[in-house]
């Protein structure tokens, strides 16, 4: 990360873009926490100085700016924020090292598994493509379903009775799951099979601060389409 990057503005500020899964989850983790914070959206085919002064290695959004500080990459954003300011809102992360290390383990399964597993739903050349890569996306689901029953103990979130780090990791693609269902004809986010999964996206989704940043899926159809035709995708 870059050192101190000249910014006088609020102590805390995100660098995003509005359609970027991984942005919506350094919001939803301010928003949980109660954290007051000025969001920038940021332009991905002509980057800001202050994106590429601050996130030099990767140019990529999120970008958490603390006093002028540069944090980067999601999942360290979310376990900064809850670092940074353990007396703010719920913890994300739980107190016990070893229920820390299995919602790490999922958390990164999002970013391992679920998103590449993703990426040829929103650029795949053929509709065939697509329609086979949202298959393996509810395959991949069906794990997260076993996942909630391990990590929720019951309740209602991967956290338990609040929302934690793998509610937020996994809750920030919930928007562009919901529009890959329409995207390839197919049920994502299928209630018959990963029923747990299911009512949890819902009750996530509704929650205050997380219900504000989700996108629009006819916005997301729309930004996809846009995407494609500029790579020349039918
Ligand atoms: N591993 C990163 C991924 C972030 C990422 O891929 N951001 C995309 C937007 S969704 C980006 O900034 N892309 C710009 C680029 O690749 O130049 C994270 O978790 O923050």
């Amino acid at each position: 990360m870059a050192g101190r990057v000249a910014d006088k503005d609020p102590e805390l500020k995100v660098l995003g873009v509005w359609s970027s899964p991984f942005v919506i989850r350094a919001r939803v983790a301010l928003n949980l926490k109660g954290l007051a914070y000025r969001y920038v959206e940021d332009n991905l085919d002509s980057k800001s100085e202050l994106l590429l002064a601050s996130n030099p290695v990767h140019g990529k959004v999120p970008v958490l700016l603390h006093d002028g500080r540069p944090v980067c990459e999601s999942r360290v954003i979310v376990e900064y924020i809850d670092e940074a300011f353990p007396a703010s809102g719920p913890c994300l992360l739980p107190a016990d090292p070893y229920r820390r290390a299995v919602d790490r383990f999922w958390a990164s399964y999002v970013d391992d598994k679920l998103f590449p597993t993703w990426i040829p739903v929103y650029n795949g050349r053929t509709s065939e493509d697509r329609v086979a890569a949202a298959r393996q996306v509810v395959a991949v689901l069906e794990k997260f379903e076993r996942a909630f029953d391990e990590c929720s103990g019951g309740k209602a979130f991967f956290g338990g009775d609040a929302a934690g780090l793998v509610d937020v990791v996994l809750g920030g693609f919930l928007g562009w799951l919901r529009a890959s269902e329409v995207m390839c004809g197919v049920r994502v986010i299928d209630p018959a099979k990963t029923p747990l999964l299911a009512a949890w996206a819902d009750r996530f989704a509704a929650l205050d601060g997380v219900r504000e940043v989700i996108p629009d899926v006819q916005r997301l159809l729309e930004y996809n389409k846009i995407r494609r035709a500029r790579r020349g995708l039918p």
